[in-house]
């Protein structure tokens, strides 16, 4: 399918007060707006026409829409997100995927769900239950993607360190193949599908985006960056490096259809 339109929102002045549990230290405010600005000019090359929406101070990790709604092509639905600091970032997101999917559903307490841990993958979907997606938000989830026709299967990544998100780990790079990170790549729910490995020590160049003819993914990982462009896919690398600061990927900034 090709995408046609996207949801972003800028970082707001609040940006280095959200969670976060790397030790990269605070992310530059003015250098995350440039690679923002970077990023929404790459979609709007690739053909996508933006909703921006206005950066929200009370929500300091609101740049990262993707956990606050899940788009498919047969409807969307706003999720409910673990953290409670994000949880009133939903709001926002409403009227405008309204406008779009007229049958907008909701996750409901005491489910909760992330964008970030629901991997698209064609008919399928991954669902990630993770420290911010609870089994009844991907139980949720679940039943709401089954009515509409699509499979999808759980993914517990609740022990693996360092993970935040199931997409912190895991692409969907089209057809049946995906790119996995460490011990994702092992799991069973992964079992008949292709999966190309990162490369040692370029676990976060995992979370990537295809767009359209493009494969967007994180600069500054040369190793994944090469094996993929030996795949043939449409490399076009952008800088992440104060988004990483704050535990925050490629997908994360933008909510696609
Ligand atoms: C958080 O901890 O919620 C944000 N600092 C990062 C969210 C990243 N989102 C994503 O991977 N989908």
């Amino acid at each position: 399918m090709r995408f046609t339109r996207a949801i972003v929102r800028p970082p707001a002045a609040t940006f280095a007060a959200g969670i976060t549990s790397s030790r990269l230290g605070p992310p530059d405010l003015a250098l995350a707006l440039e690679q923002h600005d970077a990023y929404c000019r790459t979609l709007e090359r690739l053909g996508l026409a933006l909703t921006r929406l206005a950066p929200d101070p009370h929500f300091p990790d609101s740049t990262f829409v993707e956990d606050a709604a899940i788009v498919t092509t047969r409807g969307a639905v706003l999720t409910r997100p673990g953290a409670a600091s994000r949880t009133g970032e939903v709001a926002a997101l409403r009227p405008v995927l309204r406008e779009w999917f007229p049958d907008l559903a909701e996750i409901t307490a005491p489910g909760t769900v992330d964008g970030g841990d629901v991997c698209e993958a064609g008919q399928h979907f991954f669902v990630g239950l993770s420290h911010r997606t609870n089994p009844e938000g991907a139980a949720q989830l679940h039943d709401w993607l089954a009515r509409r026709g699509f499979t999808s299967s759980v993914v517990d990544i609740r022990a693996i360190p360092g993970l935040l998100h199931l997409k912190t780990g895991l692409s969907w790079l089209g057809a049946r193949r995906l790119l996995a990170a460490g011990e994702i790549a092992g799991r069973e729910a992964l079992q008949g599908w292709e999966i190309v490995r990162v490369p040692e020590g370029e676990d976060y160049a995992a979370n990537c985006i295809r767009v359209n003819d493009a494969l967007l993914v994180a600069q500054s990982f040369p190793a994944t960056s090469a094996l993929l462009g030996e795949l043939d896919y449409d490399v076009v690398p952008l800088a992440m490096s104060e988004y990483r600061k704050m535990d925050g990927g490629l997908s994360c900034l933008s909510v696609r259809w």
